[in-house]
């Protein structure tokens, strides 16, 4: 029903384990800061913000850890509690939007939509912005962090096969994995990824192409399958120059402009249904320059377009 607004349902998961830097449990807080409820409210849209996610009721179980996956015991804590609220959220029909909390908090909030997106019959692509693929296993990894291995989770790749317990494990096919911005990836997981034929829209793609090019045939894919769309946002995604508050930068990051596109077409695509932000590490930012992008290009994603921005020169009248 068009008439009824758009119901957001936040939920923050301080989670930084995964990571290999300490910092980005600090994120949910960052970004409710630089106003990311307000200004979504602005926008006409029904936010209800469920706080932050915690996993000290969440029972450790007992298999076996895998021999590269550091901090693999709590990770297994955040990833049940978070598959579990995701799952609960899109059921309510509301888009959830995940703060991290860094990038392996996506193996509990991606399975949980898709197990949702399973039930009612709708594949569900995932767009993973990102200047990693994060499609490493620990029989891959160089570092066993577990934000590296997200992606691969999601797709059914072994080697942390016992990571949900009794949680329904709702893997997505390669082929519905979009990876775009990426401008670092590990040799064995590089060799993996050629191996699935996964969709990799690297920077030098993007030099070649443009965004909207690239953004463009994601969009019309999605389209065509009657498909529906998760957006997993590193911030890392984005140039170091313009996002610096983050443990992994990797040169030759998105510009603002570009991001902005990327934001734009996806609200106007009518696709989206679930949202993470990540790696955002504020310990690491200048004075919340990186928080602020974030939610300036979430904005983007829920409608907020060029000509709404309070600028000086938005503020000339045509008479
Ligand atoms: N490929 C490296 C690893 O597996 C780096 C992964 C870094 N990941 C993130 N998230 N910052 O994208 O350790
Ligand atoms: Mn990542
Ligand atoms: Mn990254
Ligand atoms: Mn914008």
């Amino acid at each position: 029903d068009t008439a009824s607004p758009q119901r957001i349902a936040v939920l923050g998961a301080p989670i930084d384990l995964g990571a290999s830097v300490r910092g980005t449990l600090m994120g949910p807080a960052a970004l409710r800061t630089a106003g990311l409820v307000t200004v979504l409210e602005s926008l006409g849209l029904d936010v209800i913000d469920y706080g932050d996610v915690g996993i000290a009721d969440v029972a450790e179980l007992g298999d076996e850890p895998p021999a590269k996956a550091k901090h693999y015991r709590q990770i297994q804590r955040w990833s049940r509690v978070l598959a579990r609220r995701s799952h609960e959220l899109a059921q309510t029909g509301a888009i959830p939007v995940f703060l991290g909390g860094d990038h392996s908090l996506s193996m509990g909030s991606v399975n949980g939509v898709a197990r949702h997106c399973r039930e009612v019959g709708r594949d569900l692509f995932v767009l993973w912005l990102d200047a990693h693929a994060d499609y490493n296993t620990p029989h891959t990894t160089i570092t066993a962090n577990m934000h590296g291995m997200s992606a691969a989770f999601l797709c059914g790749e072994p080697g942390l096969d016992g990571l949900l317990g009794d949680e329904t494990r709702a893997a997505i096919a390669p082929g519905q994995l979009e990876l775009f911005g990426i401008r670092s990836i590990d040799k064995a997981e590089k060799e993996l990824l050629r191996l699935r034929r996964t969709s990799i829209a690297d920077m030098r793609a993007i030099d070649e192409f443009g965004v909207g090019v690239l953004m463009r045939r994601i969009i019309d894919k999605v389209h065509a399958r009657n498909g529906v769309l998760h957006v997993s946002f590193d911030v890392d995604f984005l140039d170091p120059e313009l996002a610096p508050g983050v443990g992994t930068t990797v040169p030759g990051g998105a510009t603002y402009r570009e991001a902005h596109l990327i934001m734009e077409m996806l609200h106007d695509s009518g696709l989206v249904r679930s949202v993470d932000i990540v790696e955002l590490n504020p310990f690491l930012d200048e004075r919340g320059k990186t928080a602020r992008v974030a939610v300036e290009l979430i904005a983007s994603l829920f409608g907020q377009q060029i000509t709404d921005r309070p600028t000086p020169s938005n503020a000339i009248i045509p008479d």
